[in-house]
């Protein structure tokens, strides 16, 4: 029988869903989860890909109502998946779905152990964006050790212009944004709706690594977690966040 891996590494590049693997697998716990995704993310890496940064997911409690699981998970993005254009690549899609989100960029490395002031300086920009989850799971039906597993829905994001952090003066919590998928406006929603505040579920993840050895680095990118619940998107479809901060768009 296929491993774990080899079943979530097949179905992300052969674009197809599969059952969840807790299901045709056997359950595991969470810790095993995120050694799962691991061993998915070194698979990868061999491949060329390479980690530009993180992104948190069920942070709000919309989208854990959405899921129905009940706590933040966090998942690795690569190079390949930013839209530096906002040109979505459809071939590598199996059923897509668009959530508003605040990006921060780090320009300093945080330790493993690092405070929540380190954290919040070592923040030097932030940015609107979209992030494109794409579960491996039929119809998104998972469980938080499957979600974990599949790399948290990770897929591709877009980033608007990024403006300077700072940790007195900006006023992160409070920044409101709407989805659009074309000239409709899906969902609404404000940056509190993300753990009291995206900087919150940074700390969270920055604590939740703290065992793991991992370090985040300078230059890496962070999507803080979906602000909304998600929204199924078509091809064609131009797909935007218009938010305090700017907009972004991608097509
Ligand atoms: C898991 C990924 C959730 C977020 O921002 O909450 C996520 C999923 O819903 O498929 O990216
Ligand atoms: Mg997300």
């Amino acid at each position: 029988m296929k491993s774990i891996v080899d079943t979530l590494y097949d179905a992300q590049l052969g674009v197809y869903d599969i059952s969840k693997v807790t299901d045709t697998h056997g359950a595991f716990d969470i810790p095993e989860a995120y050694r799962l995704q691991e061993e998915l993310v070194e698979k990868f890496m061999t491949d060329g890909r390479r980690i530009i940064g993180y992104k948190l997911g069920l942070t709000s409690r919309e989208k854990m109502m959405q899921m129905g699981v009940e706590s933040p998970i966090h998942g690795v993005l690569f190079d390949d998946m930013y839209l530096e254009d906002g040109a979505i690549h459809y071939d590598r899609l199996i059923h897509p779905k668009a959530e508003p989100e605040v990006a921060v960029k780090f320009i300093e490395d945080v330790l493993p152990g690092a405070s929540d002031d380190e954290l919040k300086a070592a923040i030097g920009f932030i940015a609107p964006a979209i992030d494109i989850i794409d579960s491996r799971f039929k119809d998104f039906k998972f469980t938080m050790a499957d979600v974990v597993a599949d790399n948290c829905s990770a897929a591709q994001f877009a980033v608007g212009e990024w403006i300077p952090y700072n940790p007195d003066e900006t006023d992160i919590d409070n920044i409101k944004a709407a989805l659009y998928i074309g000239d409709e406006c899906a969902s609404e929603g404000i940056s509190s709706a993300v753990l009291g505040s995206p900087v919150t579920a940074l700390m969270e993840f920055k604590d939740s690594l703290a065992g793991s050895g991992i370090a985040i680095k300078r230059g890496q990118i962070v999507l803080t977690g979906a602000i909304t619940a998600a929204s199924s998107f078509n091809k064609g479809d131009i797909v935007t966040n218009k938010t305090d901060i700017g907009s972004v768009s991608m097509k």
